[in-house]
C-alpha cells in the first residue's frame, strides 16, 4: 500500500491552486510532477559541484562525473540490465528510438525487409520507422487491434515471416492504457529471427520492468514521465547489438582518437553520448529511480490499478460517456473517453476552469484514433500521487460540463 498523504507532500506542485481550485493533475502520461528529492539532487549539483563531466582533472568535475555515472548504475539496476554499459542516456524516448532507427536500422534494414509495428503506437514509435523504411525500400506492417483496444495476438504468427527484421512495440498504450503481452511477442519475434524494440515510455514509470526477463533487444523510456527531469531518457540495448552499431551523433566524448579524415569510437555507453550530456538531469533521474524504488513499483502499479478501476466505474456511469480501450484489469492508469459529442478541447477547457488538468486531442497517436473512428479524445491519466477524491472531482466536473455543453 502506498501512503498517499506522505507521497503528495513530496510534490510541491500538487499543493497549488489553479483558477481558485486545488489542482487535480491528471496528465502524468504526458509528463509527471517532480518530488523534492529529485529537485534537491539537481539543485545540489548546480550549487555544490557543477562542472562538465568526463574531462576535468579537478575535484568538482570528478564529483559530477561520479554522480552522473552512479545514476547510470541505479537506472541499470532499476530495469535489471546485466551491465551498466547497456544503459545509454538520451534526451527522451523519441531520441532513443531514433538512435536505433538510425544506427541499427541504417546498417541492418535492406530493400524488401519488413518492420512490424502495432496499430496502437505513439508517433515516436512510428515516424522513425517510416523514415527508415522510405530510405531503405523496406515495408511497415501493422499488428491490428480489436475494437476494444487489445492486440490481435492471433494474427502475430502469420505476420512474423522471415522478411520481418524488426518488431517495435509499445509495452503500454498512452491512449488505450492497454498493457501488451511484450514477453510473448519478444519470444515469437526471436523465434522468427527478428530484433525487438520495446517502447516502455508508459511502462517503466508505472510497473516493474526487467529487461532480462523480457529478453528485449532494445528498450526506450523517458525520465520526465517517471518523476525525473526533462531532457533525459534511456535507451537500453543488448551489448552485442550496441557494439556492432555505428555511432548515432558525432562529436566530443564519443570518440577514442580523431584524425583529420577519420576517427575511432569510445567504449560503450559513451559511444552513443556525443557532446556534453544532460548530466544534471541524469543525476535527477537517478534520484527519481531511488524515489520510485523506495515506494516500490509493485505498490505503485497496484495503486494505479485500483484508481483506474474506480475511475472507469464512475466515468462509465455518466450517460453518454464512452471509454475507449480494454477493461481495467488489462490496462495501466490511462483512461481516454468521448462524452456526449462535446469537443474534447471544450471539455478540457471547462475542466481546467475547475483546476483539473487532463489532455485532449489525438495524444500523438493519429492513426490509432483514425482506426477507432475518432479524431480526438479526452484523457485522464493517473500516477502514484493521485487519489479517489480527485476522480470524484473529475466526475462531478464532467457532470457540469454535460449540463452546459451536452446535447
Ligand atoms: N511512446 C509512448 C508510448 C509515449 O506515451 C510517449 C509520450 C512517447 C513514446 C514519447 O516520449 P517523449 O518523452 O520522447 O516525448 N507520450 C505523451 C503523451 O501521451 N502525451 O504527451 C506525451
Amino acid at each position: 500500500m502506498v501512503d498517499i498523504k506522505r507521497i503528495r507532500a513530496d510534490f510541491p506542485a500538487l499543493s497549488r491552486t489553479v483558477h481558485g481550485h486545488p489542482l487535480v493533475f491528471l496528465d502524468s502520461a504526458a509528463s509527471s510532477q517532480k518530488p523534492l528529492p529529485v529537485l534537491e539532487a539537481m539543485e545540489r549539483v548546480y550549487r555544490e559541484c557543477y562542472a562538465n563531466v568526463h574531462r576535468g582533472i579537478y575535484a568538482f568535475s570528478e564529483e559530477a562525473t561520479l554522480a552522473y555515472e552512479n545514476a547510470r548504475d541505479r537506472v541499470a539496476s532499476f530495469i535489471n540490465a546485466p551491465v551498466r554499459e547497456e544503459v545509454i542516456f538520451t534526451r527522451n524516448t523519441t531520441e532513443a528510438i531514433n538512435l536505433v532507427a538510425y544506427a541499427w536500422g541504417r546498417t541492418n534494414i535492406r530493400p524488401g525487409d519488413r518492420i512490424l509495428l502495432t496499430e496502437m503506437e505513439h508517433h515516436s514509435n512510428l515516424v522513425p520507422w517510416q523514415l527508415l523504411a522510405q530510405e531503405k525500400g523496406a515495408r511497415l506492417v501493422y499488428l491490428p487491434i480489436t475494437d476494444d483496444g487489445l492486440l490481435r495476438m492471433d494474427l502475430l504468427d502469420s505476420l512474423l515471416d522471415e522478411r520481418v527484421k524488426l518488431v517495435a512495440v509499445t509495452m503500454m498504450s498512452n491512449v488505450l492504457g492497454t498493457i501488451t503481452p511484450v514477453r510473448e511477442i519478444i519470444q515469437k519475434a526471436h523465434g522468427a529471427g527478428a530484433v525487438v524494440l520495446v517502447d516502455a515510455a508508459q511502462a517503466v514509470p508505472h510497473m516493474p520492468v526487467d529487461v532480462q526477463d523480457l529478453d528485449c533487444d532494445f528498450l526506450a523510456f523517458s525520465g520526465h514521465k517517471m518523476c525525473g527531469p526533462t531532457g533525459i531518457g534511456v535507451l537500453y540495448g543488448k551489448e552485442a547489438l550496441l557494439e556492432a552499431m555505428p555511432p548515432f551523433l558525432g562529436g566530443g566524448d564519443m570518440i577514442r582518437k580523431v584524425e583529420w579524415e577519420s576517427a575511432t569510437w569510445n567504449r560503450l555507453p559513451w559511444k552513443f553520448e556525443a557532446g556534453t550530456p544532460a548530466f544534471v538531469e541524469g543525476i535527477g533521474l537517478g534520484a527519481a529511480v531511488d524515489y520510485l524504488t523506495g515506494i516500490g513499483m509493485e505498490a505503485i502499479l497496484a495503486h494505479e490499478r485500483e484508481l483506474t478501476a474506480y475511475a472507469m466505474e464512475r466515468l462509465s456511469a455518466l450517460p453518454g460517456l464512452n471509454i475507449i480501450g480494454p477493461p481495467a484489469h488489462q490496462r495501466g492508469g490511462v483512461v481516454a473517453f468521448t462524452f456526449r459529442g462535446i469537443h474534447p478541447h471544450d471539455i478540457a477547457h471547462m475542466l481546467d476552469m475547475e483546476g483539473i488538468a487532463v489532455r485532449a486531442g489525438h495524444h500523438c497517436a493519429q492513426p490509432l484514433h483514425r482506426r477507432l473512428g475518432l479524431t480526438a479524445t479526452v484523457r485522464a491519466s493517473f500516477y502514484l500521487y493521485n487519489t479517489a477524491d480527485e476522480v470524484d472531482r473529475l466526475v462531478q466536473a464532467l457532470e457540469r460540463v454535460g449540463e452546459v455543453l451536452g446535447q
